[in-house]
C-alpha cells in the first residue's frame, strides 16, 4: 500500500456526454469512498497551472482550451493504494491502449479527450487535491 488517496477530475467530455453517473458508479463500485466532490470549471490560468509540467508539449494549447471549455467534476478518492489501483482503473492515456473495461477504454474519446484524470504520484495527489478542494470541503 502506498497511499490512501488519490485526486480525480471528470472531464468536460464527460460532463457533455452526460456520463458523470455512470463512471462515478464505476469509481464507487470499485471500491473508492469520495472524500471530497464538487462541480467546477477551471479558468486558463488554473489548466495552465494545474498541468504545468506539460507546458513544452505540443498539445499543451489545446490542453488548457479542452479543460476550460466547461465544467468538471473535481474529486478527492480514498482507497488502499489508491494512486496505483485508480490509474489501473482508468487505464492508458490513449484509449485505443487502455485496458478493456477500463473508465478510458470505455468513455474517453481520443488521447486528447480522454475522459478522466488520475494522479500519478502520492506527491501529486496531494497538490491536485489541494489545487481544488480546501481542507474543510474533505472528509
Ligand atoms: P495522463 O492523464 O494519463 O496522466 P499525461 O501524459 O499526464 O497523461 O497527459 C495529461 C493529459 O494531456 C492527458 O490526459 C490528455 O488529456 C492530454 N494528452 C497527453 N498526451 C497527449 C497527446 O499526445 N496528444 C494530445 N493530448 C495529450
Ligand atoms: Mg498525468
Amino acid at each position: 500500500m502506498t497511499t490512501k488517496r488519490t485526486f480525480t477530475m471528470l472531464k468536460p467530455d464527460s460532463v457533455e456526454k452526460g456520463n458523470i453517473g455512470i463512471i462515478l458508479e464505476k469509481i464507487t463500485a470499485s471500491g473508492f469512498r469520495i472524500a471530497a466532490m464538487k462541480l467546477t470549471q477551471m479558468t486558463k490560468a488554473d489548466a495552465e497551472e494545474f498541468y504545468a509540467i506539460h507546458k513544452e508539449r505540443p498539445f499543451f494549447a489545446d490542453l488548457v482550451s479542452y479543460m476550460t471549455r466547461g465544467p468538471i467534476v473535481a474529486a478527492v478518492l480514498e482507497k488502499e493504494n489508491a494512486v496505483e489501483d485508480f490509474r489501473t482503473l482508468i487505464g492508458a492515456t490513449n484509449p485505443v491502449e487502455a485496458a478493456e473495461g477500463t473508465i478510458r477504454n470505455m468513455y474517453a474519446t481520443s488521447i486528447s479527450e480522454n475522459a478522466v484524470h488520475g494522479s500519478d504520484s502520492d506527491e501529486n495527489a496531494a497538490i491536485e487535491s489541494a489545487f481544488h478542494f480546501s481542507g474543510r470541503e474533505m472528509f
